[in-house]
């Protein structure tokens, strides 16, 4: 007989408030009835409709666990659940919402004036304006202490100038979290809201690629825009300011990874059982089984992982090494996973109506966005022996 909870074997579900598994099982119900059927379409056509952002908004998705503005002000642990329930559908809608939640609404909520909040929030909540988040650059990924945009004191404001690179949402965005060294502060880095439409700002589509493509990505290109002084965040100096937007994206990221990997794990497992070869099923193979028992592991464990990181944040003890722990974990293993189930379709796990191939695919992104395997491996590293081998 088939154990009950085979899905679940280390009782996460337990683990979980009422009010935890309510959001869990709306966030799944939304993705699987308004996400699912489009997205080999929005896949293929590497098409994003911004009716999606709308959608997350309508459901309270976006800037969850702000309290206040429009927010529905859950915790993180529910955050993660939504991100994981998100990305089964596909990574790139994931990253949209993860955006718009993480880099856009809470740097302006923890790092903005009351008027920046008030003025975005409640309609980035809704979805009614899209935003994007500019850190990485043509030549400052990984480093992104050596970026070269620079702000520009001028009578009013500032002048900004300098190129974002591999930006999600950029060219559909209505609002721009820009990150720059600040001349008059001796190239401190500050934090920037720039708005669609400001003189000598643009943002390029980047076409081609093979990954992410139900997500929209481009540049930020600033010609000398002007920047009005009260768009600037006020109080936050230096990387601690982008940092802290990525801590919780990252957090984010690990338990979606997981999602996309969980899809790929339940495919494979129906696949074997369905499909004869040699006059049985895949699935009465050891190989094909104790592949599976390797998914159900990882994916096992990487979820008690993102959990309790999430409950620590919850309580308020947290730091930044843990994030990079399960991020790094969890995406690498997400990927061997989509890997490995895709093998295990044979010739079908390139076909996109399988969508695994197309879940492989995301997760090497997600293993390169927001602190790549390797950067991951090096903030550890030096957390524990106290030596930086970045340079
Ligand atoms: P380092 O000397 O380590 O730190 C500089 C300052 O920043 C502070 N800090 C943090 N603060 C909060 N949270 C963190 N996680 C922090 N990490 C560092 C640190 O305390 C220090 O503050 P202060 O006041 O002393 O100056 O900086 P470094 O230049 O040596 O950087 C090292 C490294 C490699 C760890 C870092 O640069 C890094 O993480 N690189 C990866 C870059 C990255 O993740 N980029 C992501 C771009 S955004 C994106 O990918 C979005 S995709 C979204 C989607 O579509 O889902
Ligand atoms: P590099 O930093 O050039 O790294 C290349 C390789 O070298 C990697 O394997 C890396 O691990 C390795 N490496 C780098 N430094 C070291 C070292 N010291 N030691 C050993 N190995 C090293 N950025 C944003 O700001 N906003 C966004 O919204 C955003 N969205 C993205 C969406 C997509 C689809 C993609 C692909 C990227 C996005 N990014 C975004 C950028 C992303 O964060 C960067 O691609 C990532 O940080 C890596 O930087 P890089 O591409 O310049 O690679």
């Amino acid at each position: 007989a088939v154990l009950s909870n085979w899905d679940d074997i280390l009782h996460l579900d337990r683990q979980l408030s009422e009010d935890e598994r309510m959001i869990r099982d709306m966030a799944h119900s939304f993705c699987q009835t308004e996400l699912m059927p489009g997205i080999l379409e929005a896949n293929r056509h590497e098409n994003f409709d911004p009716n999606v952002m709308r959608q997350f908004g309508e459901v309270g998705l976006l800037g969850a666990t702000i309290n206040g503005y429009n927010c529905s002000g859950v915790n993180y642990v529910s955050y993660g659940l939504v991100a994981r329930e998100v990305e089964r559908v596909d990574s790139g809608y994931r990253s949209a919402m993860s955006v718009q939640s993480s880099l856009v609404m809470h740097p302006i909520h923890k790092f903005g004036s009351e008027a920046q909040r008030e003025k975005y929030l409640p309609k980035l909540a809704s979805g009614e304006w899209i935003g994007c988040f500019g850190l990485t650059e043509p030549d400052s990924g990984s480093d992104p202490a050596s970026m070269k945009t620079r702000a520009k004191k001028v009578p009013g404001g500032y002048q900004l100038t300098g190129s974002k690179m591999w930006i999600t949402n950029s060219p559909i965005a209505d609002v721009f979290v820009v990150w720059a060294k600040n001349e008059a502060e001796n190239d401190a880095i500050c934090g920037f809201v720039l708005e669609k439409g400001m003189a000598g700002l643009s943002a390029p589509k980047i076409e081609g690629k093979l990954s992410l493509r139900s997500s929209i990505t481009g540049e930020i290109v600033m010609d000398q825009v002007f920047v009005p002084e009260e768009n600037m965040f006020p109080d936050v100096r230096g990387l601690r300011g982008p940092f802290s937007c990525l801590n919780m994206a990252r957090y984010g990221i690990s338990w979606g990874a997981i999602g996309a990997a969980e899809f790929c794990w339940h495919a494979a497992r129906q696949y074997g059982l369905d499909r004869k070869q040699f006059n049985k099923p895949l699935a009465q193979t050891q190989l094909f089984q104790t592949k599976l028992a390797n998914m159900q592991t990882e994916i096992s464990l990487g979820l008690q992982g993102s959990l309790q990181v999430g409950r620590i944040i919850d309580s308020g003890d947290w730091d930044p090494t843990m994030i990079s722990l399960v991020k790094r974990n969890n995406c690498g293993k997400a990927l061997d996973i989509a890997r490995q189930s895709r093998d295990m379709h044979g010739g079908n796990g390139i076909a996109d109506e399988f969508h695994v191939i197309r879940h492989m695919i995301n997760l090497e992104t997600v293993n390169t966005y927001e602190g790549t395997y390797d950067i991951h491996g090096l903030i550890l590293g030096r957390a524990q022996t106290g030596l930086q081998a970045f340079f």
